[in-house]
């Protein structure tokens, strides 16, 4: 396939931008490929600069579950821009988001807008300290929570391939209180709890793992999660940048039934615009400036233009809940053509799958933790990406993301992509 403009602009943006690009992952560095400049999407499909056109699985890591530039999403963001794009003063417009989030996720009584998922989990996490007056947070080995200092520690996602899993330019004292358990290991956090308890503001969990490949809960270990920070005195933080709305129109908890005491969201709540939020019970978030203590702020917080794209799409996705069940039965149909081709191949290959999220490990498993995401053959999973690619499917170019189906990825999609993985 011709790349030879992707290439051009890649060498040229790496004179102007770190890595040639403006975020790590997207730099295809772990499958040792020189990344795509993307041109255009439309619905499943995105055309690179050279015109190769691909199934889009990555699907913008999350935000793209309607697909690429869906009408009644890009009508009305069309609209709003005419109005003006930001005013730095409060609009209808967050109102009636706020009102949409809290009416999906009954454990968020008052949330805050901010701009990027790092934003609401950094300023989650503080609210939990202010609110609790205490310093220790609990996360988990492999989670990536966005990269503000206290949680690039062990993180997943880009930091698990950069070989560098605490950043260097964080200071010792900004992650002095940040502890370390193991997902789906409970003795682990009843170890940090017994040693920390009562000195523990939260527990911040992706309730599906997304960052070190798709790892799903073992039965039982959110509501594990649930009880001891209830035990303690400790608040549950759900980050579900990823799962919000995306599991579920209800997210990950309303999928499990679990009500956390805050949640973090972003990626479909914004609806591809750079727009997060962050939420909880009353009494929490009251503790938020200018009300309370813990100060938090944003330019383009509630941005005009990204809550218009936000309302737009959870209308959609509220009116049209039919499509969680679709697009997990698509997703189902891919993990198991993943999981044919490695029984046919004699390889071993692991695919998780939960709803539209799925990922593919080139190891036996089962994948349920750190230890079992990061024994897959990566050389195994660059040549995957590589066969995909060049058959015009575009899955995540490493091995610690996931793959994402949306709404618009057809019947036909889902049929060539299985031929293509059990060809490969
Ligand atoms: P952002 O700051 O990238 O908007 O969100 C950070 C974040 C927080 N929490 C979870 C569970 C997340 O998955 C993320 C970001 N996800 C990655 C993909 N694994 C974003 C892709 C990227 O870093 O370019």
């Amino acid at each position: 396939m011709k790349t030879e403009r992707s290439q051009q602009l890649f060498e040229m943006s790496l004179e102007k931008i770190p890595g040639g690009v403006n975020s790590p992952v997207r730099a295809f560095r772990s499958v040792g490929r020189t990344p795509l400049f993307i041109d255009h999407g439309k619905g499943s499909r995105i055309v690179d600069v050279d015109g190769n056109e691909y199934i889009d699985y990555v699907c913008s890591w999350g935000p793209g579950i309607l697909g690429h530039a869906h009408p009644q999403v890009i009508e009305a963001v069309k609209k709003a821009c005419e109005k003006g794009l930001t005013y730095g003063a409060p609009t209808e417009n967050e109102l009636i988001l706020a009102d949409m989030i809290c009416d999906a996720l009954p454990s968020v009584e008052k949330v805050r807008l901010v701009s990027s998922g790092t934003e609401a989990v950094m300023s989650a996490i503080r609210t939990a300290r202010g609110y609790t007056g205490r310093d220790y947070i609990i996360k988990f080995k492999g989670n990536y929570h966005g990269h503000s200092d206290g949680l690039l520690v062990k993180a997943g996602s880009a930091a698990l391939t950069t070989a560098v899993p605490d950043s260097s330019g964080v200071p010792a004292g900004y992650t002095h209180s940040t502890l370390v358990a193991l997902y789906n290991d409970r003795e682990s956090v009843e170890e940090l709890m017994k040693a920390y308890g009562e000195q523990v503001a939260a527990i911040i969990v992706e309730p599906v793992a997304a960052n070190m490949g798709v790892v799903l809960p073992e039965p039982g270990f959110l509501e594990f999660l649930r009880a001891i920070t209830e035990q303690y005195g400790s608040l549950l933080i759900f980050d579900e940048v990823i799962t919000g709305f995306r599991l579920s129109y209800g997210g990950a908890q309303g999928f499990f039934g679990i009500r956390p005491d805050m949640t973090t969201m972003g990626k479909i709540v914004g609806g591809g615009m750079p727009m997060a939020a962050y939420g909880g019970k009353k009494e929490i978030m009251d503790m938020v400036s200018p009300v309370g203590p813990v100060y938090q702020a944003g330019t383009l917080s509630g941005n005009p233009i990204a809550t218009t794209a936000g309302i737009e799409t959870l209308k959609i996705l509220k009116d049209h809940q039919e499509y969680y069940g679709q697009i997990a039965a698509k997703a189902e149909k891919l993990a198991e053509a993943l999981r044919e081709r490695g029984r046919e191949k004699g390889i071993p290959v692991t695919v998780n799958q939960i709803g539209s999220l799925l990922c593919a490990f080139f190891t036996e498993g089962p994948v349920k933790d750190y230890d079992s995401a990061t024994s897959s053959d990566l050389n195994a999973y660059s040549e995957y990406f590589g066969r995909m690619l060049e058959n015009g499917i575009y899955v995540a170019p490493s091995q610690y993301e996931a793959m994402f189906v949306s709404a618009a990825h057809t019947d036909q999609d889902i049929d060539r992509t299985c031929e293509i993985m059990r060809e490969m």
